[in-house]
């Protein structure tokens, strides 16, 4: 296992490498290029520059999170092939740079969902959290409307009423789209890019859908076991793999995510770890708590165990913190909370270890010992 951090990069993040590399134990940062539109090239001068950035802190760039898809591609338009081009070009140029894992998603219109995202906790920290009842509400005609309508109370950051008007207009092109379609366009673009992302040896970690079930009547199909097994086989290579995020399988309790690391581990299918926990509050009702096992809803030692068990050798990070001390800043991604998770992930890996491999422990303790 290698510990990562996620990185907005020197423009857009408020956390600098200088502050990441003085995390215990930190290795990698996990990173990308915001500022190139979806769709277009990452140009090689660009990333020469940026890796040269991150090396020179004493940390590795060696995954990207994420390449997005172009919505062509997921819509399985004629205008696709031009896309999958530009894409599979930036897998050769991120290889070039030493680029090991690409982390992206599937999701129609838009990436992850929460419905508050400055939640306060009675410690007085801030997180976000879910609730379905206010999804569900939101009929998808009238999306932009009815998101503002119920949210009118809440303040949700980057949902501006430009940008739901402009992800309305994008739910509005998926109105056709049945769940058939979208496996067809997902096996589409694997097919054309696995290839390249072999030859480059470039690993490609989907991430699950969050929340993992269908949200404003848009297909979300990376939800849980029985479909990661059929994105998986929709092309066997294994460089096809998947990212396990505990924060969004684990929103589906069906999900047992010590089994799914389990299984796909064994089979080297999984590259790339995002470990949160979370805690319901009802059903389908959750907020974003601290990593420990006791603050929140998942048993974060059964999860690091089963990593362990599969020998995973991937990238793991911590992933949403909650704002602490004070701190201000991208919802999610703060320092600190983001930092003690880092630790604690690395404290229950260690322990791990030292329990397995009992004989050595028992052996050092003893023979220290018997010197004094
Ligand atoms: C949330 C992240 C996701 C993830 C993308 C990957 O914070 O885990 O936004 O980066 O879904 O494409
Ligand atoms: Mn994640």
């Amino acid at each position: 296992m290698k510990m990562s951090f996620r990185w907005f990069g020197k423009e857009y993040d408020h956390i600098t490498l200088e502050q990441i590399r003085q995390i215990p134990g930190m290795e990698v940062v996990v990173t990308s290029l915001l500022d190139i539109p979806v769709g277009e090239v990452w140009p090689i001068e660009r990333l020469k520059a940026l890796k040269e950035e991150v090396e020179s802190y004493g940390l590795k760039l060696e995954v990207i999170e994420s390449v997005n898809v172009h919505e062509d591609i997921k819509l399985g338009l004629e205008t696709r092939d031009r896309y999958i081009e530009k894409y599979i070009k930036t897998i050769k140029n991120l290889s070039q740079i030493g680029v090991k894992v690409i982390c992206y998603n599937f999701m129609p219109a838009f990436d992850w969902l929460r419905t508050e995202l400055e939640q306060r906790l009675d410690d007085g920290s801030r997180t976000m959290a879910y609730r379905h009842d206010f999804v569900s509400k939101i009929d998808p005609e009238n999306f932009a409307e009815q998101f503002m309508e119920q949210s009118k109370d809440s303040e949700l950051p980057g949902w501006e009423p430009e940008r739901l008007k402009e992800i309305s207009r994008t739910i509005e092109r998926y109105k056709e789209m049945t769940e058939d379609k979208y496996w067809k366009n997902i096996k589409y673009f694997l097919d054309s890019i696995i290839p390249s992302a072999e030859e480059c040896d470039i690993k490609m970690a989907i991430h699950p859908d969050d929340p993992p079930w269908p949200v404003f009547g848009l297909p979300r199909v990376i939800t849980g076991r029985e479909n990661i097994r059929k994105f998986l086989d929709l092309n066997k290579s294994r460089y096809n793999g998947i990212t396990v995020c505990t924060g969004s399988l684990g929103a589906n309790r069906q999900n047992d995510i010590p089994a799914i690391i389990r299984e796909f581990g064994r089979e080297g299918r999984i590259h790339f770890a995002h470990i949160r926990n979370l805690k319901f509050t009802s059903e389908r009702d959750f907020y974003e708590s601290a990593h420990l096992s006791k603050c929140g809803s998942l048993d974060m030692f059964e999860i690091v165990k089963a990593f362990y068990d599969v020998e995973f050798d991937g990238y793991m990070r911590p992933d949403h913190g909650r704002m602490i001390w004070k701190e201000t800043g991208r919802p999610g991604y703060g320092l600190y909370d983001r930092a003690l998770g880092a630790v604690y992930l690395q404290g229950l890996w260690e322990a791990i270890d030292k329990m397995t491999n009992k004989t050595s422990t028992i052996f050092r303790h003893n023979y220290s010992s018997a010197k004094i």
